[in-house]
């Protein structure tokens, strides 16, 4: 009986999105998102994480300035571009494709790497990041996805963390299997060290290089390869929350939220893909696409740099989609857009 009950439950979760996504204008809609911001549930803020995401962006101004009144070092900014590469790997290679969703596997010192590049990122452990994630693709758009984008941009942008999770997160969240994770020494180790790995790696030393190699000014170093570096890694990563799941189109399977969205893409190493990533989770380019072209473009060079692991021995198993298959999957479900000719060119 209660088994029964709890799947009716999950089919439901499911069930109710296709009136509301007539409703949804492919836009960003400002007068929508000022409506939805009036009906979040504002007891529930954390007020502590709006004082520190208001200071955040803060300095992250700041550094904006430093970085446009030419008070910043050239070298400091390539420093920066090299913190905001490694952390994007740490959350698209690591977190996400690797812990997430296991679409390849990695040897040990591979791993450590990924560990060490997701901690720069500063986005939660692996573990809690992966959980989050992991809920967020089984229950998406319902009440257990931590950014259920019904609750509107702002929530699914950077909202979700500033309020407290809605029980159906924390409850659906415990029923998933971690035992992958928890069996992984380097995550564990990251779980268990996470507040001072986190302070060496996302604030000291992307510091004290520019200031001790290159006599950077210690502030400018902090605002600007500290703080305005996490701050754009941090929208970056929302904007697949977020964007992509409302600006884009739907090639893969019309009746879900997530889109495919280029920018993002370009700007997350790849993970734009987003309506292709919900059919096929498992696929380690969280996109159909493959050919050099792409790399270059940009469009999805996380998939570059696993494939380059791949020919160092460290990268096995990686799981894919064959293109009779997506291809199928896009002719049953999806919404027509998809351009066999674009100049990029896919598989
Ligand atoms: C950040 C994460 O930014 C961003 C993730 C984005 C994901 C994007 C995915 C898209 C694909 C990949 C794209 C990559 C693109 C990269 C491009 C790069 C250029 N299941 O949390 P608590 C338990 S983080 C099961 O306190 P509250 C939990 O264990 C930014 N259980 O809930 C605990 O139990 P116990 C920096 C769960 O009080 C209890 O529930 N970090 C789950 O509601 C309470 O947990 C921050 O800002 C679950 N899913 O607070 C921190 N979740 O007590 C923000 C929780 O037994 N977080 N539990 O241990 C917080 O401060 C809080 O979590 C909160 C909620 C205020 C948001
Ligand atoms: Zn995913």
């Amino acid at each position: 009986g209660a088994l029964i009950e709890q799947d009716t439950e999950d089919a439901n979760l499911h069930m109710r999105h296709n009136d509301e996504l007539e409703e949804r204008k492919i836009e960003i809609n400002f007068r929508r998102i000022y409506q939805d911001l009036k009906q979040l549930d504002w007891s529930k803020v954390v007020w502590r994480n709006v004082v520190l995401f208001v200071l955040l962006h803060a300095y992250g101004i700041y550094g904006v300035w430093l970085v446009l009144s030419l008070q910043t070092q050239w070298r400091t900014l390539v420093w920066s571009y090299i913190m905001y590469f490694h952390a994007a790997m740490g959350i698209t290679m690591g977190a996400h494709r690797l812990w997430a969703h296991r679409s390849y596997k990695a040897h040990t010192p591979l791993r450590i790497y990924l560990m060490l590049c997701q901690t720069v990122a500063f986005q939660n452990s692996i573990h809690e990041w992966a959980r989050d994630h992991r809920v967020h693709h089984k229950y998406s758009e319902t009440d257990a996805d931590p950014h259920n984008s019904r609750r509107g941009f702002f929530f699914s942008h950077m909202g979700w963390l500033m309020f407290r999770k809605h029980p159906k997160v924390i409850e659906k969240g415990k029923t998933l299997d971690m035992s992958d994770l928890e069996a992984d020494p380097v995550v564990m180790f990251q779980k268990r060290n996470y507040l001072w790995m986190i302070t060496i790696l996302c604030f000291v030393i992307p510091t004290v290089v520019p200031w001790y190699f290159w006599d950077e000014n210690l502030l400018t170093a902090l605002m600007v390869a500290g703080f305005l570096r996490y701050t754009i890694v941090l929208h970056i990563t929302w904007f697949v929350n977020s964007l992509a799941h409302w600006v884009g189109s739907k090639p893969f399977d019309k009746s879900i939220f997530p889109v495919q969205n280029g920018l993002v893409a370009f700007l997350a190493m790849g993970e734009g893909w987003h309506n292709y990533h919900h059919i096929f989770p498992w696929d380690y380019r969280t996109s159909e696409l493959g050919g050099w072209l792409t790399a270059m473009l940009n469009f999805n060079f996380t998939t570059t740099v696993i494939d380059f692991f791949a020919a160092t021995g460290q990268v096995y198993d990686r799981k894919t989609i064959s293109p009779e298959m997506w291809k199928k999957r896009m002719k049953r479900t999806g919404d027509g857009t998809y351009d066999e000719n674009s100049p990029i060119k896919w598989n």
